[in-house]
Formats: C-alpha cells, structure tokens, sequence
C-alpha cells in the first residue's frame, strides 16, 4: 500500500489513504472557480432558453432536476462511434453555444487529471489521458423535493433512487468502463444542499456482490438489485459538500443517490467516469503495482483467494460487452435485454436471500423468447 501511495504524483499522502479507507476522497481546487463560473454561465443561458429563469426560482419547480447539454446516453453511444449521436451532440452543443469539443482536462485542469489518474495507477492505466475532457455539460440540482422521506430520513434504506452507476455495461468485479466515479463541483454546495448522497460502506457491498458472480451482471439488474441489497446490508452515509472547483473521487462501487436541495440555491455538478485501458487486477505479481481503486477492492473484499475469478475464457462465454444505455436502445435490442434478464435473475434467485427470490420468481417470461433465444446468453460452468 505504501508504494502505491508513493507513486502519486497529485494526491498527497494524506488525501490518497483517505481514498483507500473510505472510498472517496475530495480534491479541493482540482480546477479553477473561473472555469466553473463559465461553464455555470453557459448552462445558465440554456435553461434560460427553457423557461427556467435564474432570477425567479418559481420557474426552477417546472424541473426540479435537469441535466443541461448533451444527455448521458447520447455522450456514450456518441464515444462508441454512433455516428447519428455524433450529429446529435454536435447539434446541442452548437444550439446552447458550447464549443464542439469541450477542453481536455491536461490543458485547462491537470490537478484534475492528476488526481484521477492517480487514484487508477497513473496514465498508462487509461487510453489516451490527454484526451479526456472537462465535462461541460451538467446536472443541475435546482430544488428535487425530498421531503417525503419520514422520520429516518435520506439515511434511509427506504430513501428512493439509490444506484450504482454503470447502465451501460455488464458489470464484473473488474470492469475496466468505469475505473471511477468522478464529482465536478461547479458551484458552492453547503450541507443540506443538494450535495450527492452517499452510502460509504456500500463498496463493500457491491465488491461482494460483483465476487460472488464472476459471470457478470447484466447493467439492469444491477439497477434492480443494488437498492434492496443495500437495504440490508448498509449504515455508513455521507453528503458532498465544498467548492466549486473542487473534484470527489468516488470508487466506482460507491452507491449514490441525488439529495433533495431545499436551500434556494442552484446546485451544479457533473458525475463522469474514467475508462480504464485494461480492467482491474486483484492478483498482481508486484503489490507495489496495485492501484488505489484496487487497493479499496482487496481490504473490501479481505480474503480474496476464496473467490472464484472468472478466466478469458468465461469472458468469451459472458462479453466484457458495451450495453446500449435503456434511452438509446432499439426496440429488438430492449426484447434482447429482457430475455438475458429474466434468465440471469432467475438463475440469480436460486442463490441470493429470499426476498431476491420473491422479487425475480414471479416475473414472467418476456414475449417472443423463441424468436430471440439466439440471443441469450448461455450458462455453462457458473450456472445453477
Ligand atoms: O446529481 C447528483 O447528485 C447525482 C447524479 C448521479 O448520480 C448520476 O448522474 O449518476
Ligand atoms: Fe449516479
């Protein structure tokens, strides 16, 4: 752990343990106030645009949440060469007065970059550092209404919209497509604020999760199963809160979920994550090699060896795949999701407790199963 520590060239000391003991560390000053101001301006000019009007935060509760810019979906499917996404961002960004490519990160903000290349074992970990960029368009937390939680709260396991992120690939305890999950603080965001919340013990969780089904899990159950799964097994919980121009380095197995912001004042920030080059290692010949990511994975997860790790053969079987996020699907690629589905959480409710088993047995198969049985995925050694 010690060499790993060393090796960082942006985090001090102190800010990359805490990053290995809690799972999140906040980077103050990763990027300047004046970059925040200008992109919050230019966000600004597109809401404004949409009726909702920086000086009469009456017009804020017609979207209480909004995300400006490109949306997430077509950001994903436009990186994957979709050329129709292409056209598609390239037509609001020009629409709201962005520039066609927002900046790369090593120009404008290399403590930014620093710190999350850092955190994934420096840059020969991710492909092609210096093209990644300061993500321009954003999530605008206006005023989300929370306050229907009852008494225990947004600690709550109750509370609604906890997630992990990742909706757009099958998720192994190694995915190399999301090596982080990355917070943009764009403008000032106070305790109670809007500021994302977190449950901190939930990486834990997830890695064991993620262990015990070395076959993968589809992006949609994971969405489905992480909420109940944390109900039971999570206490630990935390708020963003700092400046604008600071940076939250989140593990990528930190499940999250927007808060409510009844301070009047607009909350913007934006949640990225970092593509690893190759996925993440948990057997490394040299320790010394071990990134922090993985690091947090290892103390997660104490005695590794037991777990059984899928090979580059089993992945032949389970595609390390990019999945269409659910907006951009096509209709035969949402019939296909739907039969891999129904097939892993059933596979999935003859091991996991009961309540997974009540919640997935009683889903009925999906319609044209025989049409698209080509399609699903096969269980070969990792089956029931
Ligand atoms: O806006 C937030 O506070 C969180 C957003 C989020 O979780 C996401 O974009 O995946
Ligand atoms: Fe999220």
């Amino acid at each position: 752990m010690q060499e790993s520590i060393a090796k960082c060239a942006t985090l001090s000391p102190t800010e990359a343990r805490r990053f290995i003991e809690h799972g999140w560390v906040m980077v103050q000053r990763a990027f300047s106030k004046q970059i925040a101001d200008d992109v919050v301006a230019s966000a600004w000019r597109e809401l404004e645009e949409r009726g909702i009007m920086k000086d009469a935060p009456e017009t804020w509760k017609q979207e209480p949440y909004v995300r400006t810019g490109c949306p997430p979906n077509v950001n994903i499917m436009a990186s994957r060469g979709d050329k129709e996404a292409a056209a598609q961002m390239l037509e609001i960004r020009t629409r709201y007065g962005l520039p066609a490519e927002s900046p790369p990160l090593h120009e404008i903000a290399p403590r930014a970059l620093g710190a999350q290349l850092d955190c994934v074992g420096g840059p020969d970990r991710v492909e092609e550092p210096e093209q990644i960029k300061l993500p321009d368009s954003l999530a605008v937390n206006l005023c989300s209404d929370d306050c229907n939680l009852g008494e225990e709260g947004w600690r709550s396991t109750r509370a609604p919209g906890w997630h992990k992120d990742g909706w757009q690939y099958r998720h192994f305890l190694d995915s190399p497509q999301q090596g982080l999950l990355l917070g943009y603080l764009y403008s000032d965001i106070l305790p109670g604020s809007g500021g994302t919340q977190m449950c901190v013990d939930s990486v834990g969780v997830v890695a064991r999760l993620l262990a015990q089904h070395p076959e993968g899990i589809h992006p949609d159950s994971v969405q489905s199963y992480i909420k109940p799964h944390m109900i039971m097994e999570c206490s630990e919980f935390e708020e963003l809160t700092g400046e604008a121009g600071d940076l939250a380095i989140i593990h990528p197995y930190m499940v999250h979920r927007v808060a409510g912001n009844p301070s009047g004042r607009a909350r913007f920030a934006q949640f990225p994550s970092i593509k690893l080059s190759q996925p993440m290692q948990f057997q490394r010949d040299d320790p010394g090699e071990y990134s922090l990511s993985e690091l947090v994975v290892l103390k997660e997860l104490g005695q590794l060896q037991c777990y059984d790790f899928a090979t580059e053969e089993d992945y032949m079987t389970y595609l390390r795949e990019d999945i269409t996020p659910p907006p951009s699907r096509t209709e035969e690629e949402q019939l296909v999701a739907s039969v891999e589905l129904y097939e892993e959480q059933q596979r999935m409710a003859l091991t996991e407790p009961e309540w997974a088993q009540q919640m997935w047995t009683k889903r009925e198969r999906p319609d044209r199963i025989a049409k698209l049985s080509k399609n699903s995925i096969t269980v070969s050694k990792f089956g029931s």
